[in-house]
Formats: C-alpha cells, structure tokens, sequence
C-alpha cells in the first residue's frame, strides 16, 4: 500500500474515532496518540526516506492536509463536547423563577434590649453619654468606692460570685461605671450625665423574680445644685416612657449605702390605674427602682469636691421592667431562648 493510501486509511480511521469520543479525557487521548511524535502520522512520514526525491513534496503535502483536517476535526469535536456540558448543566440547574419562595425569617431584638433601647434613647435625647463597663469587676470599683469597704454588712444585700483572685468578682451591680466615670470626669467641662445599662450577676436562687445574672441601668448626673426634684423628674420620665404618660410615681425612703438619702421608686399600676388589681397586690403600686442623692463618700473617694458637687443616681432593672409592661410573670422566660415567647413581642407587630 502507498503512503497516501495509509495516510487515507489512517484518517478514516480517525475521524470515526474523533467523532465517537464523548469526553474531554478521550479527545485529549486521541490528540496526543494521533499528531504526537510516537504517532501514526509521523511515522507515515518517516517512511518518506524511501520515497522517489520527486513523489516526496506531493506526499508531504498531502499528509499535512491529513494532519491539518485531524487537528481541525479534534478541535471541533472538543468544542461539541464543551457546548453538550454546558448545555445538559443549565439544563439541570434551571431555575423556575415562578415557584413561591422560602421566606427568610427575620430576627428581632431581645424584648430586654428593646427596653434598654428605649430608655437609652430617651437619656440620649436628654444629653446624657451612654457608658459601658467590664463586666469581671474588680471588689474596688464594684464595692469600695461604692462605700461599701470590706467587712460592711450591706454587702450581705448583693450575695457576689467571685473569681479565683480575691479582688476580682462578677459585678453585681451597674454602679462600678458611675465610679469608674467619676473618677475620670473634669468638671471644667460641663457636669457629668450618665447612663450605663448591661449585665450583672449575684448568687440568687433562681425564681419567678429573681434570676443570677439579670440586667441593669444606672443613671447619674453630677453638678453645681442638682436636688431631689431634678431626681423625681428625670424617674417620672423614665416611668412614662416605659409605662405610659399618665404614670405617677411616689418615692419610699430606703437604704443604699452609696446614695443618702436613698428612695424606693414606686410606680402607679398601669393595669388598673391605681386603683388595686393582682399586678400590684391590691395597693395600686409597682416597686421599679432604687435611687437616692450620691453619698458626700462616695464623692470624696472619687476625688469630688462634695461641698461644690453632688447630684442623684439610680439603678433600674430592665427585666422587671419588662415582666411588669408585657404581663411576663417569670422572669426565667427571658432566658430559655424559646422563639416562641419571644415572637411575640415582636417591634414589628
Ligand atoms: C442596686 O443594685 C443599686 N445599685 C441600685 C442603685 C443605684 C440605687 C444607684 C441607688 C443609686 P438593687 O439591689 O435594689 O439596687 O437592684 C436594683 C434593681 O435590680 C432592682 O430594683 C430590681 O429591679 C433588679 N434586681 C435585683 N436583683 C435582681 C435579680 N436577682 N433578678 C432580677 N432583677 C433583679
């Protein structure tokens, strides 16, 4: 058989090869056997040696017309099979834009945070700074320069989870901030107006009221002239804001050895308008907060001149306040996380 003979045979061969291949892997496989150097077509060539000098250029000739056409059909092929691939994966992953979607369900704030956002709104709106503190408190901040020195029995009032080292507790209490931001406070730029919401801890045993770790909001204002009307104004609002504007609060005196003299806040029951109801065990009051004028201590030991300075301070707890505005009668409910619950007091309605 001549060599163009065996160069036809081979390219028949080949095409019906090329245009069986399904795969990307086969087609590569058939480039590489066919138009490599250890191919049947360059061994077609080398049998040229043995060709008449004359029938060598038409041979040659047509044997890259073989090669070129090869090439030419393997690419085609290769780009077939890419297309296919292309074609059967959108065909897969089609998409019926029309279907209904899965809705994504929305979060919302925590009903304790949507109180502490509304009370912290309400000071902004008033100038106050908005102060967070460590929650790992040192005994100094969170006692002593509270007036509490060690040994004082009112530390009884506030049971303390402590940490290995004996100075180091949980705070249990927001008032650390007030010190730790009067310690710091230049005067000569205006007086000191403050509120510091976050979470505390005490070795309570957990009940329908009281739970170990629980929040808090402290508020303190420092100045020339601060008296206890400016006090009773500021508990009204926040009475207000939280309960509803015709709110009225009365103060009780108290004990807190940080403030003299020191308050219980009573709200009017905003269930029955004062007039006695099972929220407010028939006395047409609510216990919310603790308050009073700070202590001269409590000033001197920050470094305050208590004979120009003074003012008030008080600490609310968020998590009564929202049992109280919401009908929520355990304040365990907060913390089980049960989405249920706490849907329903979505911001959204
Ligand atoms: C204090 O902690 C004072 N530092 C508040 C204060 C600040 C008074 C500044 C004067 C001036 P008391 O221990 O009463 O006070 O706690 C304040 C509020 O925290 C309470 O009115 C109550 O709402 C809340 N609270 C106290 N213990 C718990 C508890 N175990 N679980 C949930 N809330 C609690």
């Amino acid at each position: 058989m001549g060599l163009k003979d065996k160069l036809m045979e081979l390219q028949q061969k080949a095409l019906e090869e090329i245009s069986s291949a399904e795969d990307l892997k086969k087609i590569n496989d058939i480039r590489v056997n066919l138009l490599g150097k250890k191919g049947p077509i360059t061994e077609v060539l080398r049998g040229m040696r043995d060709l008449p000098k004359e029938e060598r250029p038409n041979v040659g000739s047509f044997a890259n017309k073989v090669r070129d056409e090869l090439t030419n059909a393997i690419t085609e092929r290769k780009d077939r099979i890419e297309a296919l691939k292309t074609a059967k994966r959108l065909e897969e992953e089609k998409i019926d834009v029309t279907l209904p979607g899965v809705p994504v369900k929305a979060g919302q704030p925590h009903i304790i945070m949507q109180v502490i956002d509304q009370i912290e709104k309400l000071f902004l709106g008033m100038g106050y700074q908005v102060v967070d503190g460590p929650e790992i408190e040192e005994d100094h901040y969170n006692f002593e320069m509270m007036n509490l020195p060690k040994d004082h029995p009112a530390r009884d009032m506030q049971d303390t989870f402590y940490l290995t080292d004996n100075n180091l507790l949980m705070r249990t209490q927001t008032s650390p901030v007030q010190a730790r931001t009067m310690e710091k406070h230049d005067f000569s730029k205006g007086p000191l107006k403050m509120i510091s919401p976050g979470k505390v801890y005490r070795r309570d045993t957990d009940d329908a009221t009281h739970s170990h770790q629980f929040h808090q909001i402290e508020g303190l204002v420092l100045d020339k002239h601060i008296t206890m009307a400016d006090l009773k104004g500021t508990l009204q609002l926040i009475a207000r804001t939280i309960f509803g504007e015709e709110r009225e609060i009365r103060l009780r005196p108290s004990y807190f050895p940080f403030t003299e003299p020191s308050v219980e806040v009573d709200v009017s029951c905003f269930k029955c308008n004062g007039n006695g109801c099972s929220v407010c065990k028939d006395t047409g009051w609510i216990e919310v907060l603790g308050a009073g004028m700070v202590h001269p201590n409590v000033l001197k030991i920050s470094g305050i001149d208590a004979d120009v300075y003074g003012g008030f301070a008080f600490g609310l707890g968020p998590d009564r306040f929202a049992m109280l505005k919401y009908g929520v009668d355990d304040i365990r409910e907060f913390y089980l996380n049960d989405v249920r619950f706490l849907k329903q007091f979505s911001q959204r309605g």
